[in-house]
């Protein structure tokens, strides 16, 4: 049986690579950061009381700021495969907490890198880095390959590009097998609800339950390559399975701007929008409504959702002091070497998150009610 430690667990892409690699007969093993309040929601169907028997998932404590904590897990499992996925990976947040956010990105991943070695695991364990498309940042060439030079644009993205180059630098230096996965944004019914397409998601449902009044958004302009988290994270695994270690990325290969995407979660639920005004009032009004289609989805008669109701806004809060623009990968060598494609479409994926918030959202309703 191989053994799996993966750090940022309880993360999106955390709790599907666990459902993945548990199917796959591993044993798995998080780190998990204290905090205040629950944060194994993504993984409670995966946790197991220490009195179990046939236990294969293990949470253990500890922080991405404590090498000692690090070391003493790295250690104690001397994992197979270890996956690096904990980050502060809010781009705008970090702006606000730069330091904080490159303690845990980039020297974060070279206190495991270090740990690996320390441990003389350089024969045994495989190194998975989280690398993240923000590198290119301003992007050099419209579609974004393994070869294209990198321009990261927040201290999310320069963190992430130390992590990189150590990734590789170890890999060199002692013979790991240490490799890159460059994912584009990947996104699932449990992405945190401050990221874009899940934010989306969340307030056009609340929108339909009245527990909000208006969706506030930033930059609408800006273009993404979005897939679906569970096939990325398979691409993870293809990656530590791999002859050789070697960088990837993994896109889904199309890129739609926000403001698409803002019409095609409303068209889900059988709503038109229409975009008025320009620039900070600029703003989104409903034009037409399929009352059976929305009904269907509410289980409700009453719709509280009414054409020509300003649905949308601008909040200049949420514009970036430097932003991305555009990003679009070019998976090719990712499908000719790992065999890797997406399965999950862009519209599947949209149904997907906004019938999960409907149900969400409808619990909160009759909370209410
Ligand atoms: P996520 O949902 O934000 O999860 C991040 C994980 O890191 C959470 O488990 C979080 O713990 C943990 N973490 C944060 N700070 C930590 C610390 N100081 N010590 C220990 N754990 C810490 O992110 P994701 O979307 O799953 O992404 C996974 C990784 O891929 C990240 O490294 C991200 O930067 C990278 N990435 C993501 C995308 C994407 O589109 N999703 C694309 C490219 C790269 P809590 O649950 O306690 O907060
Ligand atoms: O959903 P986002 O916050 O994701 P972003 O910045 O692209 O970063 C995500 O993907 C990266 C991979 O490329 C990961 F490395 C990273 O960890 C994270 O998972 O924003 C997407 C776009 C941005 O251009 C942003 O300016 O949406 C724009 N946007 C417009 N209004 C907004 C909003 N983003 C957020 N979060 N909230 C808004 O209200």
């Amino acid at each position: 049986m191989k053994t799996a430690l993966i750090t940022g667990i309880t993360g999106q892409d955390g709790s599907y690579l666990s459902d993945f690699l548990l199917q796959k007969g591993y044993e798995v093993h998080g780190l998990r950061r204290r905090t205040s309040l629950p944060n194994t929601e993504r993984i409670k169907h995966l946790i197991q009381q220490p009195q179990d028997s046939n236990n294969n998932f293990y949470l253990h404590y500890g922080d991405m700021s404590d090498s000692a904590s690090i070391n003493k897990i790295i250690s104690l499992i001397q994992p197979d495969e270890i996956y690096n996925l904990a980050a502060q990976s809010h781009v705008h947040v970090s702006f606000s907490a730069a330091e904080y956010t490159t303690d845990v990105n980039a020297l974060g991943t070279l206190r495991i890198l270090d740990s690996i070695i320390a441990n003389t695991l350089e024969g045994k364990t495989r190194f998975y880095q989280a690398s993240t498309s923000e590198l290119y940042g301003k992007i050099q060439e419209p579609r974004q390959n393994e070869k294209t030079p990198f321009y990261p644009r927040s201290p999310y993205a320069t963190a992430k590009l130390y992590a990189y180059w150590a990734t590789i630098n170890y890999r060199e230096s002692y013979n790991l097998f240490a490799s890159n996965g460059i994912l584009f944004n990947h996104e699932s019914m449990v992405r945190g609800e401050s990221f874009l397409t899940r934010k989306v998601t969340s307030h056009i449902s609340q929108l339909c339950f009245n527990l909000i009044e208006c969706l506030y958004l930033g930059n609408l302009d800006a273009e993404r390559d979005w897939g679906h988290a569970k096939d990325y994270v398979e691409a993870q695994w293809l990656i530590l399975q791999h002859a050789i270690p070697d960088d990837f990325v993994i896109a889904s290969g199309k890129k739609i701007s926000v403001r698409t995407f803002v019409e095609l979660s409303f068209k889900a639920l059988g709503i038109k929008i229409e975009w008025r005004g320009h620039d900070l009032n600029e703003h989104a009004i409903v034009s037409d409504i399929d009352e059976a289609l929305l009904s269907s989805k509410t289980k409700m008669k009453q719709c509280f959702i009414k054409v020509g109701q300003v649905v949308v806004k601008i909040d200049p809060y949420y514009f970036r002091p430097n932003e991305v623009d555009v990003l679009w990968g070019d998976a090719t060598k990712a499908e000719n070497e790992l065999g890797w494609t997406p399965k999950i479409s862009l519209e599947e994926m949209i149904k997907e998150m906004i019938d999960n918030d409907m149900i969400l959202s409808k619990n909160r309703y009759k909370l209410l009610e």
